[in-house]
């Protein structure tokens, strides 16, 4: 009897550690592992494959900025995401401006932008993490998501983007 609650517990314990790892697996990722920019895409910004800095393997997104705004590190997730869920959108970032500087997430459809959080302060010289938590609205062929910050001649860094569904 001792042994059948034993095999009981082990079966349900592995259940749900099975369960726990699909539900932290991430939905997206993005290390620029091989070199590559994989879709990510700049307006009004100049995007490529760096190997200057990186948070993780030897390569990241450099981004560098024509305007104070409008300016974006950008990808369409429209038909990956599903309406409706909540995800949590993360992106590192990089710079050594030698100043704070700010950076938000956003969507757009259309003409219709929205953040997905606050601004966050990213300090010179240190990798930081950017998160938000935000709720896909319906759409059909664009849902796209960027990274922005409101100054002109910046050079910054983006690696190991990531989202999660949170519910
Ligand atoms: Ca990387």
């Amino acid at each position: 009897m001792r042994r059948v609650l034993y095999l009981l517990v082990l079966v349900l314990v592995l259940a749900l550690s099975v369960a726990y790892a699909q539900e932290v697996a991430p939905v997206f990722q993005e290390n620029f592992a091989e070199g590559k920019l994989n879709g990510w895409a700049g307006a009004n910004a100049t995007v490529e494959i760096s190997k200057d800095f990186a948070k993780s393997d030897q390569y990241s997104a450099k981004v560098t900025t024509h305007g104070s705004g409008w300016n974006r590190i950008e990808y369409n997730f429209a038909g990956k995401l599903e309406a409706g869920k909540k995800y949590e959108f993360t992106v590192w970032l990089y710079h050594e401006t030698g100043e704070n500087l700010e950076f938000h997430l956003v969507r757009k459809l259309g003409d219709n932008y929205t953040w997905l959080g606050g601004n966050v302060v990213i300090p010179s010289g240190q990798w930081t993490k950017l998160s938000n938590i935000y709720e896909v609205d319906a759409h059909t062929n664009e849902w796209l998501f960027f990274v922005e910050v409101y100054k002109e001649g910046v050079a910054y860094y983006v690696d190991d983007i990531s989202i999660q569904l949170v519910e």
